[in-house]
């Protein structure tokens, strides 16, 4: 399929599989709301609105696209529900291109502002730790030198979690011991990466969101610090979110844009979960860009988030 371009079988299929339950619950729901009627008239996009906002795309985004397939019945006057799939499709997909973000690229970790520091941030089990080390393993196999930092000292399993990571990926993990200052240990791993001459410095952080305040300032403290070694760091501040969690992901979303600089957001979880529609939520109404999706716990599991591809898979053919 020429659309996929360099997208491989493997990852094509890595997607298809994560988005399986989203599918086939929206869909269900989709047929059920359209059986027996063969015209989409009012009713049918009611009812249309009502899967889409029960499939966690959201209020503002689901309005929109009901306005825009509205307006498509309106111009093609007679729409029949068997084209309706297609229309959806073709429609979310515009819409979501109309967010002008870069689609499928990763950081440009490479040039003069060397080491490359991503800080990345999110509340407790959003999978950030995992997230850290999948792209550790990108990183490196693409011929960068990475190092990762446990800021994350809150509790012991934190930085063991990290340190197994390194491990199986192969890069080094900078620490100190439970309880000592994220700052400082961020400071170190800087430190570190810029006497080794690393090119990528990932920071693990802790996520305690009930403390906006605290939090806010805590994450402030590490990046003024990192900046005492390295001036342009975090080049990154990459907002993890649990997809699963559905519109729970989108308030922290907004709580966090709010509280902290954030430059990205990866959405975790999606395998196993019906409530993948929220990327397409997520991706209409943040400005800053979905870089990356997780599909599952393996470290093969995280790909660049591609508005088209993630279009095209949801409504693929089996
Ligand atoms: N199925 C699935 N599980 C994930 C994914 N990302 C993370 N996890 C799991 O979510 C749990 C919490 O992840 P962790 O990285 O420790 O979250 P953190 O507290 O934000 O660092 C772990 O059991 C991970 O294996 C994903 O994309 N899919
Ligand atoms: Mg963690």
């Amino acid at each position: 399929m020429a659309f996929f371009g360099l997208f491989s079988k493997e990852k094509k299929e890595t997607l298809d599989k994560g988005l399986e339950k989203t599918k086939d619950s929206f869909f269900g729901k989709l047929s059920r709301s359209i059986a027996g009627k063969s015209k989409v008239d009012d009713e049918v996009l009611d009812d249309l609105e009502e899967v889409l906002v029960s499939s966690d795309v959201g209020v503002e985004t689901t309005l929109k696209i009901i306005d825009r397939i509205e307006q498509r019945v309106e111009r093609d006057k007679y729409m029949n529900t068997t084209e309706l799939n297609q229309i959806l499709q073709e429609e979310i997909a515009a819409l979501l291109a109309e967010n002008n973000t870069t689609d499928g690229t990763s950081f440009t970790v490479e040039g003069e502002q060397k080491p490359y520091v991503i800080m990345v941030v999110g509340v407790n089990g959003v999978g950030k730790t995992t997230t850290i080390g999948k792209l550790a393993h990108q990183f490196k196999s693409s011929g960068l030198k990475v190092v990762l930092g446990a800021a994350d000292t809150f509790r012991a399993a934190a930085v063991e979690q990290l340190e197994i990571w390194g491990e199986r990926v192969g890069v080094p993990v900078v620490k100190q011991k439970m309880g000592s200052d994220p700052a400082s240990v961020a400071y170190d791993t800087v430190q570190h990466a810029k006497a080794t001459g690393a090119d990528v410095v990932l920071i693990d952080t802790a996520g305690r969101l009930h403390n906006k305040v605290g939090l806010m300032n805590e994450l402030t403290k590490i990046k003024k610090v990192m900046q005492k070694v390295h001036e342009p760091a975090p080049q990154e501040v990459l907002l993890v979110l649990d997809g699963s969690t559905g519109q729970n992901a989108f308030e922290q979303a907004k709580q966090f844009t709010a509280a902290t600089e954030v430059t990205a957001l990866a959405v975790t979880k999606l395998d196993g979960t019906a409530k993948g529609g929220v990327v397409i939520g997520i991706s209409d109404q943040f400005k800053i860009p979905v870089k990356y999706i997780g599909l599952g716990e393996k470290v093969t599991d995280l790909q660049l988030f591609n508005k088209q591809e993630f279009v095209a898979s949801l409504f693929g053919k089996e």
